[in-house]
């Protein structure tokens, strides 16, 4: 951010083989395609799009036990953390727009390799902190974080085309918001490490505001560490965000997901957000993909500034009579 003007580079990332739906791959252009770039630009951010990531299909891409597509996602993944490290080098907040959430591997891993000790803000519905030996499904899109986190490195094989991963988050730098679909394996792993998590019943207790300020409180105990924000759109209710591949019942309102963008964007931290698993293969109807594509866009937006009171320039008049 430079003399309170965000600069924000843009990354596609249209993968897919972390999980079994066509359609997600479609995500990156469908939310261009929604203005993203002319809506940032409006609101007074200096904008770069970096163009889509390729994910092309490793052949033989034998499973790793029960891990699906171990090489195809490895290999993107790898492709991917130089990207967004080459958007932080150039001094930006980088969005990757997705895409499944097994992007998150390479996005938090370049993030890190450029900025060091990262506060990692997970909003979703799932932990996705699955091992490839926990995993109940063998999609790694349900695996990112178990690849991440320092703690879990013991227990983590390397997967093929995995092996150029270093760990790089710590489990005490990790807050989750929304869960509401967490496997035994996951909670067992989320207590064990004392993870920090605001499920959706601490939402309802706490309310979101409050939970804002305990994730900040949380993230900055130590030290003010640049922020990423990892945000699959399924944490928001299938009533809102329905085009996507595991909805959940009973998931965060548009004005709660709203309203943690821009608690998100006032610590002036926010270094990068994953934008994710937008699948309009999965809504029914036009409208339903429309309204996922538009909220995808909105949380974005709240990430660099809109303020839903308003806002006008400093140098603004209005005309006399
Ligand atoms: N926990 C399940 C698994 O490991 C489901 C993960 C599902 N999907 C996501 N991730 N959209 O957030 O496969
Ligand atoms: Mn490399
Ligand atoms: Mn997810
Ligand atoms: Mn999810």
């Amino acid at each position: 951010k430079r003399g309170g003007r965000h600069s924000v580079g843009i990354v596609g990332a249209p993968f897919n083989r972390g999980q079994p739906r066509d359609g997600v791959e479609s995500g990156p252009d469908l939310i261009r395609a929604a203005g993203l770039l002319q809506k940032l630009t409006q609101q007074g951010c200096a904008v770069k799009d970096y163009g889509n990531v390729t994910c092309d299909d490793v052949p033989a891409d034998e499973p790793f036990g029960c891990v699906k597509n171990p090489r195809t996602v490895g290999r993107a993944n790898e492709q991917l953390s130089h990207t967004v490290a080459t958007v932080k080098r150039e001094g930006k907040t980088c969005v990757v727009l997705g895409g499944d959430h097994s992007l998150a591997i390479g996005s938090i891993h370049g993030h890190a390799s450029v900025q060091g000790q990262l506060g990692v803000v997970w909003v979703d519905a799932h932990a996705d902190i699955n091992t490839p030996l926990t995993t109940p499904t063998g999609n790694i899109h349900g695996q990112p974080m178990s690849y991440l986190i320092h703690e879990l490195h013991s227990k983590v094989p390397v997967v093929p085309n995995f092996s150029w991963i270093k760990p790089c988050v710590s489990a005490r730098d990790i807050v989750y918001i929304g869960l509401r679909d967490v496997d035994l394996g996951e909670h067992y792993i989320l207590k064990h490490l004392g993870i920090k998590m605001f499920s959706i019943t601490e939402v309802d207790r706490l309310g979101i505001a409050k939970v804002m300020e305990e994730t900040c409180d949380h993230i900055f105990s130590q030290v003010q560490k640049p922020v990423h924000l990892s945000y699959d759109i399924d944490a928001l209710d299938p009533t809102v965000c329905p085009a996507t591949g595991t909805p959940v019942v009973g998931g965060l309102t548009y004005r709660e997901g709203v309203y943690i963008t821009e608690h998100i964007c006032q610590t002036g931290l926010l270094s990068a957000v994953d934008m994710v698993e937008v699948n309009p293969k999965c809504g029914r109807t036009d409208h339903e993909v429309k309204s996922t594509v538009n909220a995808a866009v909105d949380l974005i937006l709240g990430c660099f500034g809109r303020v839903r009171e308003g806002s006008h320039p400093s140098d603004y008049c209005i005309s006399q009579p």
